[in-house]
Protein backbone atom coordinates (compact mmCIF):
# COMPACT_ATOMS: atom_id res chain seq x y z
CA UNK A 1 0.00 0.00 0.00
CA UNK A 2 1.32 3.63 -1.17
CA UNK A 3 2.20 6.08 2.36
CA UNK A 4 -1.29 7.78 3.46
CA UNK A 5 -0.65 11.63 4.10
CA UNK A 6 -3.53 13.39 4.71
CA UNK A 7 -3.68 17.53 2.97
CA UNK A 8 -3.19 18.69 7.08
CA UNK A 9 -0.24 16.49 7.45
CA UNK A 10 1.29 17.68 3.99
CA UNK A 11 0.35 21.57 4.56
CA UNK A 12 2.19 21.08 7.97
CA UNK A 13 5.18 19.80 6.75
CA UNK A 14 5.71 21.94 3.72
CA UNK A 15 4.91 24.40 6.07
CA UNK A 16 8.58 25.95 5.45
CA UNK A 17 7.36 26.69 1.73
CA UNK A 18 5.15 29.38 2.63
CA UNK A 19 6.78 32.61 2.71
CA UNK A 20 7.09 34.14 6.87
CA UNK A 21 5.17 31.14 7.34
CA UNK A 22 3.74 31.20 10.87
CA UNK A 23 1.08 28.34 10.91
CA UNK A 24 -1.03 31.04 8.62
CA UNK A 25 -1.46 28.50 5.12
CA UNK A 26 -2.21 25.98 7.33
CA UNK A 27 -5.03 28.02 8.97
CA UNK A 28 -6.24 29.42 5.31
CA UNK A 29 -5.76 26.37 3.56
CA UNK A 30 -7.87 24.67 6.04
CA UNK A 31 -10.90 27.59 5.61
CA UNK A 32 -10.78 26.64 2.19
CA UNK A 33 -10.49 22.80 2.75
CA UNK A 34 -13.50 23.45 5.36
CA UNK A 35 -15.69 25.07 2.46
CA UNK A 36 -14.90 22.48 -0.20
CA UNK A 37 -15.97 20.19 1.84
CA UNK A 38 -19.60 21.86 2.54
CA UNK A 39 -19.94 22.72 -1.53
CA UNK A 40 -18.91 19.06 -1.89
CA UNK A 41 -22.06 17.40 -0.09
CA UNK A 42 -24.35 20.33 -1.44
CA UNK A 43 -23.33 19.49 -5.36
CA UNK A 44 -23.53 15.79 -4.88
CA UNK A 45 -27.23 16.55 -4.06
CA UNK A 46 -27.62 18.33 -6.55
CA UNK A 47 -30.31 16.47 -8.70
CA UNK A 48 -31.77 15.05 -5.28
CA UNK A 49 -32.74 18.89 -3.40
CA UNK A 50 -34.23 21.23 -4.64
CA UNK A 51 -31.05 23.53 -5.39
CA UNK A 52 -31.02 22.97 -8.58
CA UNK A 53 -31.68 25.73 -11.14
CA UNK A 54 -31.55 29.56 -11.56
CA UNK A 55 -31.73 31.93 -8.22
CA UNK A 56 -32.99 34.45 -11.06
CA UNK A 57 -30.37 37.24 -9.95
CA UNK A 58 -27.76 38.16 -12.31
CA UNK A 59 -23.83 39.05 -11.26
CA UNK A 60 -21.78 42.14 -12.31
CA UNK A 61 -21.28 40.51 -15.58
CA UNK A 62 -24.85 40.29 -16.25
CA UNK A 63 -24.86 36.68 -16.18
CA UNK A 64 -27.56 34.48 -14.29
CA UNK A 65 -26.83 33.02 -10.92
CA UNK A 66 -27.39 29.82 -10.19
CA UNK A 67 -28.36 29.14 -6.29
CA UNK A 68 -25.51 26.87 -6.06
CA UNK A 69 -22.53 29.48 -6.62
CA UNK A 70 -24.48 31.83 -4.18
CA UNK A 71 -24.19 29.35 -2.03
CA UNK A 72 -20.81 28.30 -2.96
CA UNK A 73 -19.99 32.43 -2.57
CA UNK A 74 -21.11 32.44 1.10
CA UNK A 75 -19.52 29.31 2.34
CA UNK A 76 -16.39 30.22 1.47
CA UNK A 77 -16.60 33.46 2.66
CA UNK A 78 -18.29 32.37 6.06
CA UNK A 79 -15.24 29.98 6.31
CA UNK A 80 -12.50 32.66 5.23
CA UNK A 81 -13.78 35.21 7.50
CA UNK A 82 -14.10 32.76 10.65
CA UNK A 83 -10.13 32.58 10.73
CA UNK A 84 -8.89 35.93 10.67
CA UNK A 85 -6.03 35.20 8.71
CA UNK A 86 -7.56 37.24 5.23
CA UNK A 87 -9.07 40.54 5.53
CA UNK A 88 -11.12 40.79 2.36
CA UNK A 89 -12.30 38.97 -0.56
CA UNK A 90 -13.14 39.56 -3.97
CA UNK A 91 -15.22 37.02 -6.05
CA UNK A 92 -16.70 36.41 -9.23
CA UNK A 93 -19.74 36.85 -7.68
CA UNK A 94 -19.57 39.98 -5.57
CA UNK A 95 -19.47 43.27 -7.63
CA UNK A 96 -17.07 44.79 -5.24
CA UNK A 97 -14.75 43.53 -2.72
CA UNK A 98 -15.89 42.47 0.39
CA UNK A 99 -14.06 43.29 3.64
CA UNK A 100 -13.98 41.64 6.60
CA UNK A 101 -14.39 43.93 9.31
CA UNK A 102 -13.84 42.89 12.40
CA UNK A 103 -10.43 44.20 14.66
CA UNK A 104 -8.79 40.35 14.09
CA UNK A 105 -9.04 40.46 10.62
CA UNK A 106 -8.28 43.63 9.60
CA UNK A 107 -4.81 42.65 11.11
CA UNK A 108 -4.41 39.74 8.53
CA UNK A 109 -2.12 39.73 5.81
CA UNK A 110 -3.55 38.23 3.22
CA UNK A 111 -6.00 38.55 0.33
CA UNK A 112 -8.22 36.04 -1.66
CA UNK A 113 -9.18 36.24 -5.41
CA UNK A 114 -12.34 33.75 -6.02
CA UNK A 115 -14.59 32.11 -8.36
CA UNK A 116 -16.53 29.88 -5.82
CA UNK A 117 -18.37 27.81 -8.17
CA UNK A 118 -17.17 28.01 -11.54
CA UNK A 119 -18.73 26.42 -14.84
CA UNK A 120 -21.87 26.49 -12.54
CA UNK A 121 -24.23 26.06 -15.63
CA UNK A 122 -22.30 22.78 -15.61
CA UNK A 123 -24.59 21.55 -12.76
CA UNK A 124 -27.85 21.32 -14.47
CA UNK A 125 -25.85 18.71 -16.49
CA UNK A 126 -24.14 16.49 -14.15
CA UNK A 127 -21.03 17.84 -15.50
CA UNK A 128 -17.80 18.81 -13.19
CA UNK A 129 -17.21 22.23 -11.82
CA UNK A 130 -15.05 23.45 -9.56
CA UNK A 131 -13.76 26.44 -7.31
CA UNK A 132 -10.86 28.22 -8.17
CA UNK A 133 -8.58 30.61 -5.54
CA UNK A 134 -5.77 32.73 -5.39
CA UNK A 135 -3.93 34.49 -2.59
CA UNK A 136 -1.89 37.00 -2.51
CA UNK A 137 -0.03 39.52 0.37
CA UNK A 138 -1.90 42.62 0.95
CA UNK A 139 0.04 45.57 0.26
CA UNK A 140 -1.90 47.92 2.25
CA UNK A 141 -1.08 48.03 6.02
CA UNK A 142 -2.07 45.09 8.10
CA UNK A 143 -4.35 46.63 10.62
CA UNK A 144 -6.22 49.17 8.12
CA UNK A 145 -9.04 48.28 5.88
CA UNK A 146 -7.92 46.74 2.85
CA UNK A 147 -8.42 48.64 -0.69
CA UNK A 148 -8.45 47.48 -3.68
CA UNK A 149 -5.45 47.90 -4.96
CA UNK A 150 -4.61 44.36 -2.49
CA UNK A 151 -6.60 42.76 -5.13
CA UNK A 152 -4.98 44.22 -8.19
CA UNK A 153 -1.66 42.75 -8.45
CA UNK A 154 -0.35 40.86 -11.20
CA UNK A 155 -0.22 37.21 -11.01
CA UNK A 156 3.17 36.61 -10.29
CA UNK A 157 3.00 37.86 -7.04
CA UNK A 158 0.61 35.37 -5.90
CA UNK A 159 1.76 33.62 -2.92
CA UNK A 160 -0.41 30.35 -3.12
CA UNK A 161 -3.31 29.54 -5.52
CA UNK A 162 -5.44 26.17 -6.31
CA UNK A 163 -8.88 24.72 -7.07
CA UNK A 164 -10.77 21.96 -6.01
CA UNK A 165 -12.63 20.30 -8.96
CA UNK A 166 -16.16 18.77 -7.98
CA UNK A 167 -15.98 15.66 -10.70
CA UNK A 168 -15.72 12.02 -10.67
CA UNK A 169 -13.94 12.16 -7.53
CA UNK A 170 -13.41 15.38 -5.52
CA UNK A 171 -9.96 17.09 -5.49
CA UNK A 172 -7.89 19.23 -4.33
CA UNK A 173 -4.72 20.82 -6.03
CA UNK A 174 -2.98 24.03 -4.64
CA UNK A 175 0.86 25.35 -5.47
CA UNK A 176 2.21 27.60 -2.35
CA UNK A 177 5.03 28.06 -5.24
CA UNK A 178 6.94 25.26 -4.91
CA UNK A 179 5.49 22.87 -6.93
CA UNK A 180 1.82 21.46 -7.49
CA UNK A 181 -0.03 18.99 -5.11
CA UNK A 182 -3.41 17.39 -5.32
CA UNK A 183 -5.58 16.20 -2.57
CA UNK A 184 -8.04 13.47 -3.45
CA UNK A 185 -11.13 13.77 -0.99
CA UNK A 186 -12.50 10.62 0.77
CA UNK A 187 -15.97 11.50 1.36
CA UNK A 188 -16.59 8.34 3.87
CA UNK A 189 -13.83 9.81 6.30
CA UNK A 190 -14.02 13.27 5.43
CA UNK A 191 -10.28 13.56 4.43
CA UNK A 192 -8.42 14.79 1.82
CA UNK A 193 -5.77 12.74 0.83
CA UNK A 194 -2.10 12.69 -1.17
CA UNK A 195 -2.70 11.39 -4.44
CA UNK A 196 -0.22 13.86 -6.88
CA UNK A 197 2.13 14.88 -5.21
CA UNK A 198 4.26 17.35 -7.40
CA UNK A 199 2.90 17.26 -10.48
CA UNK A 200 4.38 17.92 -13.34
CA UNK A 201 2.83 18.28 -16.52
CA UNK A 202 3.97 16.84 -20.00
CA UNK A 203 6.25 18.76 -21.95
CA UNK A 204 4.06 18.08 -25.40
CA UNK A 205 1.03 16.91 -25.50
CA UNK A 206 -1.73 15.70 -27.78
CA UNK A 207 -5.07 17.61 -26.83
CA UNK A 208 -6.21 21.07 -27.70
CA UNK A 209 -9.37 22.28 -25.31
CA UNK A 210 -11.05 25.35 -27.11
CA UNK A 211 -14.81 26.17 -27.97
CA UNK A 212 -14.91 25.08 -31.43
CA UNK A 213 -17.93 26.45 -32.13
CA UNK A 214 -16.64 29.88 -32.24
CA UNK A 215 -13.83 29.29 -34.69
CA UNK A 216 -15.38 31.49 -37.38
CA UNK A 217 -14.45 34.34 -34.70
CA UNK A 218 -11.10 33.59 -33.69
CA UNK A 219 -8.01 35.43 -34.50
CA UNK A 220 -6.40 34.28 -37.79
CA UNK A 221 -3.13 32.79 -35.33
CA UNK A 222 -5.63 30.60 -33.72
CA UNK A 223 -7.58 29.31 -36.66
CA UNK A 224 -4.22 28.59 -37.86
CA UNK A 225 -2.85 26.75 -34.82
CA UNK A 226 -6.09 24.45 -35.24
CA UNK A 227 -5.68 23.59 -38.64
CA UNK A 228 -1.65 22.81 -37.54
CA UNK A 229 -3.39 20.55 -34.66
CA UNK A 230 -6.02 18.81 -36.85
CA UNK A 231 -3.05 18.36 -39.58
CA UNK A 232 -2.59 14.70 -40.02
CA UNK A 233 1.30 14.03 -39.33
CA UNK A 234 1.57 10.49 -37.35
CA UNK A 235 4.83 10.85 -36.24
CA UNK A 236 4.23 13.85 -34.78
CA UNK A 237 1.12 12.72 -33.19
CA UNK A 238 -0.92 14.77 -35.05
CA UNK A 239 -4.29 14.97 -35.23
CA UNK A 240 -4.31 16.15 -31.94
CA UNK A 241 -7.71 14.76 -29.69
CA UNK A 242 -9.84 17.94 -28.95
CA UNK A 243 -11.51 18.03 -25.62
CA UNK A 244 -13.36 20.46 -24.64
CA UNK A 245 -15.99 20.51 -21.33
CA UNK A 246 -16.57 23.93 -20.85
CA UNK A 247 -15.73 23.60 -16.87
CA UNK A 248 -12.22 25.58 -16.75
CA UNK A 249 -10.68 23.76 -13.79
CA UNK A 250 -11.77 20.24 -15.40
CA UNK A 251 -10.37 21.44 -18.45
CA UNK A 252 -7.31 22.88 -17.06
CA UNK A 253 -6.45 19.72 -14.51
CA UNK A 254 -7.19 17.06 -17.31
CA UNK A 255 -4.28 18.75 -19.82
CA UNK A 256 -2.43 19.12 -16.48
CA UNK A 257 -2.63 15.60 -15.95
CA UNK A 258 -2.06 14.26 -19.10
CA UNK A 259 -0.94 17.35 -21.30
CA UNK A 260 -1.98 19.50 -23.83
CA UNK A 261 -3.37 22.96 -24.50
CA UNK A 262 -5.96 25.26 -23.29
CA UNK A 263 -7.46 28.42 -25.13
CA UNK A 264 -9.65 30.90 -24.79
CA UNK A 265 -8.99 33.51 -27.29
CA UNK A 266 -10.77 36.98 -27.51
CA UNK A 267 -13.55 36.36 -29.91
CA UNK A 268 -16.38 38.98 -31.39
CA UNK A 269 -18.49 38.13 -28.48
CA UNK A 270 -15.70 38.17 -25.89
CA UNK A 271 -13.39 40.87 -27.56
CA UNK A 272 -10.89 40.87 -24.46
CA UNK A 273 -11.64 37.07 -24.06
CA UNK A 274 -13.89 35.44 -21.18
CA UNK A 275 -11.93 34.49 -18.40
CA UNK A 276 -11.67 36.76 -15.15
CA UNK A 277 -7.86 37.45 -14.62
CA UNK A 278 -7.64 37.88 -11.44
CA UNK A 279 -10.31 34.76 -10.08
CA UNK A 280 -9.46 32.51 -13.22
CA UNK A 281 -6.52 32.97 -15.57
CA UNK A 282 -3.60 33.92 -13.07
CA UNK A 283 -4.50 31.15 -10.42
CA UNK A 284 -4.72 28.75 -13.73
CA UNK A 285 -1.44 30.57 -14.71
CA UNK A 286 0.10 30.19 -11.67
CA UNK A 287 -0.93 26.01 -11.29
CA UNK A 288 0.26 25.68 -15.01
CA UNK A 289 3.93 27.32 -14.54
CA UNK A 290 4.57 25.55 -11.19
CA UNK A 291 4.07 22.53 -13.21
CA UNK A 292 6.60 23.05 -15.83
CA UNK A 293 4.11 24.91 -18.17
CA UNK A 294 3.21 28.39 -19.84
CA UNK A 295 0.61 30.54 -19.69
CA UNK A 296 -0.18 33.40 -22.32
CA UNK A 297 -2.96 35.55 -23.10
CA UNK A 298 -1.01 35.46 -26.72
CA UNK A 299 1.32 38.79 -26.23
CA UNK A 300 2.30 38.87 -22.34
CA UNK A 301 3.12 36.11 -19.51
CA UNK A 302 -0.39 36.02 -18.13
CA UNK A 303 1.65 36.54 -14.96
CA UNK A 304 2.89 39.72 -15.38
CA UNK A 305 -0.26 42.26 -16.69
CA UNK A 306 -0.91 44.19 -14.02
CA UNK A 307 -5.05 44.02 -13.55
CA UNK A 308 -6.77 47.36 -14.55
CA UNK A 309 -10.44 46.13 -12.56
CA UNK A 310 -11.69 43.41 -10.23
CA UNK A 311 -13.61 41.76 -13.38
CA UNK A 312 -11.48 42.28 -16.01
CA UNK A 313 -11.34 39.74 -18.68
CA UNK A 314 -8.17 38.00 -20.84
CA UNK A 315 -7.51 36.14 -23.59
CA UNK A 316 -6.06 32.78 -22.18
CA UNK A 317 -3.80 30.01 -23.20
CA UNK A 318 -2.34 27.42 -20.86
CA UNK A 319 -0.94 24.33 -20.80
CA UNK A 320 2.23 21.96 -22.33
CA UNK A 321 5.64 24.53 -22.78
CA UNK A 322 6.19 22.92 -26.00
CA UNK A 323 2.65 23.32 -27.00
CA UNK A 324 2.10 26.91 -25.92
CA UNK A 325 5.39 28.10 -27.53
CA UNK A 326 4.03 26.32 -30.94
CA UNK A 327 0.78 28.16 -30.40
CA UNK A 328 2.92 31.49 -30.39
CA UNK A 329 4.60 30.83 -33.31
CA UNK A 330 1.35 30.52 -34.88
CA UNK A 331 -0.24 33.72 -33.45
CA UNK A 332 3.06 36.39 -34.17
CA UNK A 333 3.62 34.94 -37.83
CA UNK A 334 0.86 35.95 -40.36
CA UNK A 335 0.92 33.05 -42.04
P1 LIG B 1 -18.43 31.06 -15.49
O1 LIG B 1 -17.40 31.66 -14.59
O2 LIG B 1 -19.55 31.96 -15.78
O3 LIG B 1 -18.85 29.68 -15.06
O4 LIG B 1 -17.70 30.92 -16.93
C1 LIG B 1 -16.44 30.37 -17.01
C2 LIG B 1 -16.52 29.10 -17.79
C3 LIG B 1 -15.25 28.29 -17.70
O5 LIG B 1 -15.35 27.30 -16.71
C4 LIG B 1 -15.14 27.68 -19.06
O6 LIG B 1 -13.81 27.46 -19.41
C5 LIG B 1 -15.79 28.69 -19.95
O7 LIG B 1 -16.66 29.46 -19.14
C6 LIG B 1 -16.60 28.06 -21.02
O8 LIG B 1 -17.13 29.06 -21.83
P2 LIG B 1 -17.86 28.72 -23.20
O9 LIG B 1 -19.16 28.09 -22.82
O10 LIG B 1 -18.01 30.04 -23.89
O11 LIG B 1 -16.97 27.77 -23.97
MG1 LIG C 1 -15.98 31.48 -13.52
Amino acid sequence: MKPLKTLDEFIIDRQHDFPHATGELSTLLGSIKLAAQIVNREINKAGLADILGSHGRTNVQGEEQQKLDLFANETFKAAMEARDQICGIASEEEDEIVIFDSPRSRRAKYVVAMDPLDGSSNIDVNVSVGTIFSIYRRLSKPGTIPILEDFLQPGERQVAAGYILYGSSTMLVYSTGNGVHGFTYDPSIGVFCLSHEQIRIPKQGKIYSINEGNYLHFPEGVKRYIKYCQEIVPEEGRPYTSRYIGSLVADIHRNLLKGGLFLYPSSSPYPRGKLRLLYECNPMAFLAEQAGGRATDGERRILEIPPESLHQRSPFFAGSGSMVKMLENYLFSSE
